[in-house]
């Protein structure tokens, strides 16, 4: 009964899309060939399974105790699985060091190896799931305030050993699966008060990434991340967007554009035309600051749209690696991961189904009220029954249908934990 309407509805959208020139099975193809990446950590708070494992540190918090969160790699696992049986299309998982399967030994980050990965490598070819993958920092007795930036030789040392070893992790899990697996660096070095060192600490973070960037590595591709703040670091980020951009554009690297990162007016969209003049491609961390960098669930709105919208009007979809980043430990796991993914895919397929030859020409030609009501009007069309037939197409629920599933999950397996 329902797909039936499905079916009808999608008949119509079809026609009413086609009147504006936008064929909607070329736009549902090109969903279909948009892979997010799915952060592993919403699974459990950002916890990871390292046996002598701290609590969570590094200028991020993760906020409520939802009952359910995964306390072991197989259960992390089924979560991921469950979660990605309600989202449609393929989709890969950015993994962590500290998800490591580390089978009950403690493993310090500096000796980390693709052994503690094989797991996962096999159980990403059994799933038909690609990795991507991201050192980590925080969490550690040496995490500190500084990190890569540290002024202590030996703390350094540490950390650039760890981010060397992720990066040959990386490359393996690229290697096993023929694609490249993207690694994320983030170090939340920073300071909590007024300091003067600042030259000093971007001077030794540029010698660290030097160093641990001198290796090639045929089967990965580096990305960097900055941010503005973390909280308990709020006066100065070692790693801010300048200095990031700065070193990405000096050496044909990614950056990562995470949309809590930015101050609250800044439009993360607004990132993508300017710094794809100069980079070759662009990681995104999609998430939702509430008030600040909260990494609350991503929803449909407006700078999530604008971020999407400004990827395809750039035409540099296939230059860009959707990663997911948020950590809401207040309610149910596989709900955030499910209402997350489908939010930013469907924030993707209206920025598909936008006319944007037609909206083009008519900017060029100087009719700004045609260009302003055609952006107006989009908002408006049928989009819904069209990722309504793409849930269907994919044998997924269609619209709040997924909640059934995620209940009966509960019941028969989270309840248990
Ligand atoms: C922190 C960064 C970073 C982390 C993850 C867990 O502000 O966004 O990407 O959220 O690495
Ligand atoms: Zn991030």
């Amino acid at each position: 009964m329902k797909e039936e309407l499905v079916k009808k509805a999608y008949e119509v959208a079809k026609e009413r899309f086609a009147e504006i020139g936008v064929d909607t099975e070329k736009v549902l193809a090109q969903l279909q060939d948009f892979h997010l990446s799915m952060h592993c950590w919403q699974a459990d708070d950002v916890k990871g399974f390292e046996v002598q494992a701290g609590s969570l540190s590094g200028g991020i918090q993760s906020t409520g105790d939802f009952p359910g969160a995964a306390r072991n790699i197989d259960e992390l696992r089924a979560d991921v699985l469950k979660a990605k049986t309600l989202i449609p299309g393929n989709h890969r998982l950015n993994l962590h060091e500290i998800y490591g399967d580390f089978k009950g030994k403690v493993v310090d980050r500096d000796e980390v190896t693709i052994d503690y990965f094989q797991s996962w490598i096999d159980w990403g070819k059994e799933t038909n799931t690609k990795l991507d993958f991201n050192s980590t920092s925080f969490s550690h007795p040496k995490s500190g305030n500084l990190t890569l930036s540290n002024p202590d030789k030996g703390i350094r040392d540490f950390w650039i050993e760890h981010t060397k070893r992720c990066r040959d992790i990386a490359n393996a899990m690229g290697e096993a699966q023929n694609d490249p697996c993207i690694m994320n660096l983030w170090v939340h070095d920073g300071c909590k008060d007024q300091s003067v060192n600042h030259y000093l600490y971007r001077s030794l973070l540029k010698e660290s990434l030097d160093e641990i960037f001198a290796k090639k590595q045929p089967c990965m591709k580096d990305t960097i991340e900055g941010k503005v703040f973390g909280i308990g670091l709020e006066s100065f980020t070692v790693g801010s967007h300048d200095f990031y951009t700065a070193y990405a554009a000096s050496h044909n690297m990614m950056q990562t554009i995470d949309t809590g990162h930015y101050h609250p007016s800044e439009m993360p969209g607004d990132k993508v035309s300017a710094l794809l003049q100069f980079l070759p491609e662009l990681m995104l961390h999609v998430s939702r600051p509430v008030r600040w960098d909260s990494d609350h669930v991503t929803i449909m709105d407006d700078p999530t749209q604008d971020l999407f919208s400004e990827i395809v009007r750039a035409g540099a979809l296939n230059r860009v690696h959707y990663g997911l980043d948020f950590f809401d430990g207040s309610i149910n796991r596989i709900g955030a991961y499910v209402i997350g993914s489908r939010s930013a895919q469907k924030c993707m397929l209206r920025a598909l189904l936008e006319p944007k030859e037609r909206i083009s020409k008519l900017e060029l030609a100087g009719e700004g009220y045609k260009v302003l009501g055609l952006i107006e009007e989009q908002k408006g069309m049928p989009w819904q029954a069209v990722y309504d037939e793409f849930c269907v197409r994919n044998n997924v629920p269609v619209g709040e249908d997924y909640m059934k599933e995620i209940d009966a999950y509960v019941a028969e397996v989270i309840s248990k934990r």
